[in-house]
């Protein structure tokens, strides 16, 4: 069987990739994405009568679907994600490394005849604004119709992203595969996948190629996302000097009409999507969004940092997402959507544990299964997502498809601790923030495997996604301080939206009310308020932060600024300890930060 690609490309080197997939995977058919509606619709339909999307109801939700996933494939496999470089120590202390040419023999094993029975889908991709110098073209190969259709909504993709490769341009391969094949006329499972030890998410930095294997969803199969945007985009970055990041980007305008951009990094499941789409409680304050998950960022020739979002919908935790918490997410949402892995309701409309103060009667689960109010089973997966269009959110900024980016003027690091981080502070210079993002550590959360609330060090919320040493990643964020002079260079600020009380509860009301926390920032970019220096950093003064109608007891604003020095001596001791790992990786520069730091606290 060969393949047509006339009124497709005739980029020689991305036919003769198809062709070897084909003949390694063995699929029975090929398709070749155009990108169309018509074609998303025709998938979607296939989808649907093949039982694995259930269209939800019109008049509730038009051109939405629901699924649900396998119940052992749910959140990213960081355990099973490798960076295989030449050498070891370039995937550093932080990632999972094998030999590349081991790795290979493993993976042409496990893909040789995977596709049987299925179609294999050829998914020409752009991350980033089509022509801007700064996006990236992928191709994803895959056998997951429901990957497909989600690239459709998270990536420019077809056959714009083909005219903007050209005859000769250079691509990122990217392979995927359920590795679940069928023998003729089979139907298999409606959410093929493989168990975890078997699922392999593989990055080749050198060659700059992916390969993911047994799993379908989100950052293990959405290729572009974590594995292209992030990992390989990361190892660019560091060639090139510029920053791939895990980060939100949106613009802010004051009441006076001035705007700035500020784009903030927290780790998975911790707050990126409800910041970039927040609505303030401030009055006269706008926010709109450019991206909720991923930045890259360069110097432009006026030496300010500019950033564009690589994607073009958002892939965004369901659970705790209502009309109160995020409303724009909502309205973005109310249409050509698809949702995984959430509850279902009786009239055919989705529902999450705190989309509604009222809980519905009766569900069908994400697992499936009838579900009754007061179960104690969760009714949608803690990790379940929604998949949307970034035009649809009602504040989408204008800035998106702007191929040169906006200026960050703040870039905010944040975690989930429920205690020790304040709630706001700055750093005293860019190496100061550097620092802030390199012991960043998070509770974690379920949107990867592994033991939920559980404290660990997230470096910059990169750690799963950092696709060289951690150690010359911390260097390279250094370097780019040196490319510009402080005056151009974005302020660093360090967040905590998270902290608790005694009973559990969080003790800053957060979402809207943040927009209090941005105000200070913003006005902090300019110098237009001063600080008070602390140990920590540079904190607010009590009469510039706007608290107007939040009656906040004096007692928990005083927690939410408490610097605790016995525990920040323990937290010392633990990023010292983490560090330590980096070995003669760590740059000097860090070393003399965690100094100053312990001298700070002990002045
Ligand atoms: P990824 O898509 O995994 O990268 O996550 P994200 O960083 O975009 O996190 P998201 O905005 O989806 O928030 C994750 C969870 O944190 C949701 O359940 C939110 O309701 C909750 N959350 C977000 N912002 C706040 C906040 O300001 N305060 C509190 N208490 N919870 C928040
Ligand atoms: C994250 O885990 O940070 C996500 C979801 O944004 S996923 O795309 O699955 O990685
Ligand atoms: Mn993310």
């Amino acid at each position: 069987m060969s393949i047509d690609f006339s009124n497709w490309s005739n980029h020689k080197n991305l036919q003769n990739w198809i062709l070897e997939m084909k003949n390694l995977c063995k699929p029975e058919s090929v398709h070749l994405c155009d990108g169309s509606k018509q074609e998303f619709d025709t998938f979607c339909k296939r989808l649907e009568d093949e039982g694995v999307f259930k269209r939800l109801n019109p008049e509730k939700r038009p051109g939405s679907f629901w699924c649900v996933s396998d119940s052992n494939d749910v959140a990213r496999v960081e355990d099973r994600t490798f960076i295989c470089s030449e050498k070891e120590v370039d995937a550093g202390p932080t990632n999972h490394w094998c030999d590349p040419k081991e790795m290979k023999q493993t993976l042409l094993k496990v893909f040789d005849g995977c596709m049987e029975g299925r179609e294999m889908y050829v998914i020409p991709f752009c991350m980033g604004p089509i022509g801007s110098k700064l996006s990236i073209i992928g191709v994803e190969i895959t056998d997951s119709l429901y990957v497909a259709v989600n690239m459709f909504i998270m990536t420019r993709m077809g056959q714009k992203a083909l005219e903007f490769l050209g005859q000769s341009g250079e691509f990122v391969p990217c392979m995927h595969s359920v590795g679940v094949p069928l023998e003729k006329g089979e139907k298999g499972p409606s959410w093929p996948c493989q168990p975890t030890d078997k699922k392999y998410i593989v990055h080749f930095p050198q060659e700059k190629s992916i390969w993911s294997y047994g799993s379908g969803y989100g950052g293990n199969a959405l290729l572009g996302k974590k594995c292209l945007a992030l990992r390989i985009a990361s190892v660019l970055a560091k060639e090139n000097g510029w920053l791939a990041e895990h980060m939100l980007i949106l613009g802010l305008t004051s009441p006076e009409g001035e705007k700035k951009y500020i784009a903030a990094s927290f780790p998975s499941a911790c707050g990126k999507t409800n910041l970039a789409m927040i609505t303030p409680t401030l009055p006269g304050w706008k926010v709109d969004c450019v991206g909720d998950d991923i930045a890259w960022m360069k110097f432009g020739k006026d030496g300010k940092l500019y950033a564009i979002n690589p994607e073009n919908g958002y892939f965004g935790v369901a659970p705790g997402t209502s009309m109160q918490s995020n409303p724009n997410a909502m309205k973005t949402i109310a249409k050509n959507t698809i949702f995984t892995n959430v509850a279902l309701t009786d009239d055919g409309d989705v529902w999450w544990e705190g989309m509604t103060k009222e809980t519905p009667e009766h569900l069908l689960s994400w697992t499936n299964k009838s579900w009754d109010k007061g179960s104690q089973e969760k009714a949608a997966h803690p990790n379940s997502r929604f998949t949307t269009p970034a035009k649809q959110c009602p504040i989408v900024s204008q800035e998106m498809d702007n191929p040169e980016g906006v200026p960050i003027s703040a870039i905010i690091f944040g975690g989930r601790r429920a205690s020790l981080e304040p709630l706001v502070y700055e750093a005293f210079d860019w190496n100061h923030g550097t620092f802030l993002g390199a012991a960043l550590s998070s509770e974690m959360t379920a949107a990867a495997k592994g033991t939920i609330g559980k404290l660990r060090h997230d470096p910059f919320a990169m750690l799963p996604f950092c696709g060289y040493n951690m150690g010359d990643y911390f260097k390279h964020w250094i370097e780019m301080g040196q490319q510009s002079d402080a005056s151009n260079l974005p302020k660093i600020f360090h967040v905590n939206w998270f902290i608790k009380d005694e009973n559990e509860k969080f003790i800053w009301p957060g979402f809207g009310e943040n927009s209090r926390i941005l105000k200070w920032i913003f006005q902090r970019c300019d110098h237009k308020i001063e600080s008070l220096d602390t140990p920590l950093g540079k904190c607010p003064k009590v009469e510039d932060l706007d608290l107007n109608g939040l009656n906040l007891s004096k007692e928990t604003l005083e927690k939410l600024f408490h610097i605790d020095k016995s525990g920040w001596e323990e937290e010392i001791k633990g990023i010292e300890e983490y560090f330590s790992k980096f070995k003669d990786h760590l740059p000097n520069e860090i070393k003399d930060q965690l100094e100053n730091l312990r001298k700070r606290l002990n002045q």
